[in-house]
């Protein structure tokens, strides 16, 4: 599917800023597949559909979680995390991706989990150090996404689990086995 063929598809589905959001990921994501060789094309296509299922009902996304027979432990923790799974069988069904490496990268953008392929830690990282992104440790992870690509996805894991941790928010276990996975391979790797 061609770019923009692609983006006027995912443009029904989001909000304005949310779609400005989109385009940022998208370019940010191409930029590192050709920093780190990883598949450009598929790169931008899960950027593009990344966030496809965000304005979905929490009723609808349930519903599909139960059906679908995704990790049923999704459900007791934040709805927030739901637009990922969701949105990778929704843009397999309603768009017509098949593409495995394109449809893990959407399901897993927002907890990771542990041995994330190359093109998955790319859409993790875009779509947290987008150019329309400004949060706390965002510029330092931005640095780092273009030295390392795990010490920033490391980064990123820290600065979501304690910024969660602040808030008092339940923490999704794949997402510190996530973290944890990238903390042994670093210690590895400097040991
Ligand atoms: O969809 P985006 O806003 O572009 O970004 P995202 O898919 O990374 O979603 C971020 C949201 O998900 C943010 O509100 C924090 C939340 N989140 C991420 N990991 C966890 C989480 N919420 C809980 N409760 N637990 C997690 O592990
Ligand atoms: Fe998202
Ligand atoms: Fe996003």
């Amino acid at each position: 599917m061609k770019r923009e063929e692609a983006l006027a598809i995912v443009r029904t589905q989001l909000k304005e800023q949310r779609y400005i959001h989109t385009l940022g990921v998208m370019e940010t994501a191409i930029e590192l597949a050709k920093l780190y060789g990883a598949d450009v094309q598929k790169a931008e296509l899960a950027a593009i559909f990344h966030d496809y299922a965000k304005f979905r009902t929490k009723e609808e996304m349930k519903r599909i979680i139960i059906e679908q027979h995704m990790p049923q432990d999704l459900l007791a923790y934040s709805p927030e995390l739901w637009h990922a799974p969701v949105g990778a069988y929704l843009v397999q069904t309603e768009v017509g991706i098949q593409d495995e490496d394109i449809l893990q990268a959407i399901r897993y953008h927002t907890s990771g989990r542990p041995n994330m392929t190359l093109l998955e830690k790319i859409v993790y990282i875009a779509d947290y150090i987008e150019p329309n992104r400004s949060f706390p440790g965002v510029d330092e992870v931005r640095v780092l996404a273009r030295e390392h690509l795990d010490r920033a996805l490391f980064r990123a894991l820290q600065n979501t689990i304690q910024f969660l941790m602040d808030k008092r928010e339940p923490i999704y276990p794949d997402t510190f086995h996530t973290y944890n996975d990238i903390a042994k391979k670093l210690k590895e790797v400097s040991s």
